[in-house]
């Protein structure tokens, strides 16, 4: 076959595969995986750390063409400014997140970027707004069933729970390379069609220390909503999703999509839900049909 025949729909074979992702863009009740496009009443994501290797853009790609939601809140350490100071990393697919982002706010959706430590440069911007994205420092949700939740970043409160950055525990240079072996590892995975599985979320967990880290910086933030008299907290910053109760007060974090890419839903009645956008994937292979791998 002559290389431009490939690029010939009437000599190129036509695929499911894309015979879905075009139906995906008339019909909007379909995603690309030919999965039905599901919609929320509010949806929260953090800690995406675009401009690094680490994020895990084909992951988040996808879970934003499978959700819609009215709203959407960006909890911050959305682009790494740290890191891309040092070193220039900008992948296409990272422009194609930032363009769907921009796209629903110009759509409808009520989008809020409340800015992280790592693109504090943005903190500057609060209570101004760029293309439909309104910039805040932080921001005070209220869910369908009434609950006032304070919405905010988490590294605010790294002074408190320790006196470094919260990576202490592990050294920031031996995370660095746990993050990094976690790219490699799911490289190769995605080579063989092997579902993402997170490395550096799986070590975490073995390392006591870290653990009673988590305990205590949630209990912080509970404690500090607590003070500003509302029902409940959602932040990001420590990279592990999580619903926990404290008293009167409900912690939510919506995690990362460097290590666990998990997001924070809230259903119509306001009901909330952490989804693990890896099993999401995974799960398809259940379902006869429909495309397993980002
Ligand atoms: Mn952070």
């Amino acid at each position: 076959m002559q290389p431009r025949d490939r690029d010939d729909p009437l000599v190129r074979p036509v695929r499911t595969e894309e015979v879905r992702k075009r139906l995906s863009k008339v019909d909007k009740h379909v995603g690309p995986s030919g999965a039905p496009r599901r919609r929320y009443r509010t949806i929260w994501i953090s800690d995406v750390h675009l401009g690094t290797r680490g994020c895990n853009d084909r992951l988040l790609i996808d879970f934003l063409d499978h959700v819609d939601s009215d709203k959407l809140y960006l909890v911050g350490d959305i682009i790494d400014g740290w890191r891309l100071k040092k070193r220039f990393y900008w992948p296409e697919r990272h422009n194609a997140i930032v363009r769907r982002v921009m796209k629903r706010a110009k759509r409808g959706t009520e989008v809020i970027y409340v800015p992280g430590n790592h693109d504090q440069m943005f903190r500057q911007f609060a209570g101004t707004s760029f293309g439909g994205v309104q910039i805040r420092r932080r921001a005070v949700h209220v869910t369908a069933d009434g609950r006032r939740l304070l919405v905010l970043h988490g590294d605010e409160f790294d002074a408190v729970v320790m006196a470094h950055r919260w990576l202490a525990f592990l050294g920031d240079a031996a995370y660095t390379f746990l993050l990094k072996m976690n790219v490699v590892v799911n490289a190769v995975r995605r080579r063989f069609d092997l579902p993402y599985w997170s490395l550096s979320k799986h070590a975490k967990h073995k390392v006591k220390d870290a653990v009673a880290f988590i305990s205590r910086f949630e209990e912080t933030v509970a404690h500090a909503a607590a003070v500003q008299q509302v029902d409940g907290v959602v932040c990001g910053h420590i990279h592990t999703a999580e619903t926990r109760e404290f008293g009167g007060i409900t912690y939510y974090n919506d995690g990362d999509w460097v290590e666990s890419c998990t997001a924070l839903v809230e259903h119509d009645d306001g009901r909330m839900e952490i989804l693990h956008w890896a099993d999401e994937i995974a799960a398809r292979i259940q379902e006869p049909g429909l495309k397993a791998a980002a």
